[in-house]
């Protein structure tokens, strides 16, 4: 690996481009209602303008450094901004969707606490060359089965209390994140991080795909029906 490829860049582009649209698209739905009753709009946005940030430090070739990981024979681009960005977007992705359930403020802490240890673990195994990396993903992948137990217990639990409408489209979004979260850990072991299989082109273009699924994909599922969001609005302010 010298420098990252022409078609690694462009998928970084399109990453960059897809974000800040949804940034801007989940800004004025932010700016169209009255503070206190924009919530999830507010939530939303940053998710997605902090996902932007990393991909156009990405896109702008800085965020990540060459590896050589035992295993493979070339040094492979760590690209350590996704697990910043991650660090943040991924606690604000479940905060959405424990607001619509109406989750416990203990199982909200359940949840991000969680999802926090599963991306500082998640970390070690991506910046780990040795095979010890596979310990890290181990562990990492146990807090992610844990976060989803919480996630398909305790807060389906409060949205079998809500509104029918609010319970259909937190049942919709949950599906969404259990599915689409689940193909990080095996793209990571399919990409550059774990056995290489796909190369890094593939790696960061299916990251790409998925990623704009989990956060622009998932935040227009989630403010399309604004009766639902203020059914669900929560009352701290
Ligand atoms: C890693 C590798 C170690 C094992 C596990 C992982 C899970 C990562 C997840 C990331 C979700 C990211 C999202 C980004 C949105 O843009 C760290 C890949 C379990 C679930 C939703």
């Amino acid at each position: 690996m010298v420098e990252p490829s022409d078609a690694v860049q462009i998928w970084l582009w399109i990453g960059t481009i897809g974000m800040a649209l949804g940034a801007l698209a989940f800004l004025f739905m932010a700016a169209r209602e009255r503070p206190g009753h924009r919530w999830f709009q507010t939530i939303t946005f940053f998710i997605v303008g902090i996902a932007a940030i990393a991909y156009l430090a990405m896109a702008l070739k800085q965020g990540y450094f060459p590896i050589l990981r035992e295993g493979q024979d070339m040094a492979e681009p760590f690209y350590w901004a996704r697990y910043v960005d991650w660090f943040f977007t991924t606690p604000l992705l479940l905060l959405d969707l424990a607001l619509l359930a109406g989750a416990t403020k203990e199982a909200i802490v359940w949840l991000l606490g969680l999802d926090v240890m599963m991306i500082a673990t998640g970390f070690f195994a991506g910046v780990t060359a040795s095979d010890v990396r596979y310990v890290w993903f181990i562990v990492s992948s146990l807090i992610f089965v844990w976060l989803l137990w919480v996630l398909l217990s305790e807060v389906v639990k409060a949205a079998n209390q809500r509104a029918p409408e609010v319970k259909a489209k937190f049942i919709q979004l949950a599906v969404l994140l259990a599915i689409v979260w689940t193909i990080y850990p095996i793209l990571w072991l399919l990409g550059t991080e774990g056995f290489n299989v796909i190369g890094i082109t593939g790696e960061v273009a299916t990251f790409t795909i998925i990623d704009l699924i989990a956060k622009v994909g998932f935040g227009f599922l989630l403010l399309s029906n604004r009766k639902v969001l203020e059914a669900a609005r929560p009352t701290m302010a």
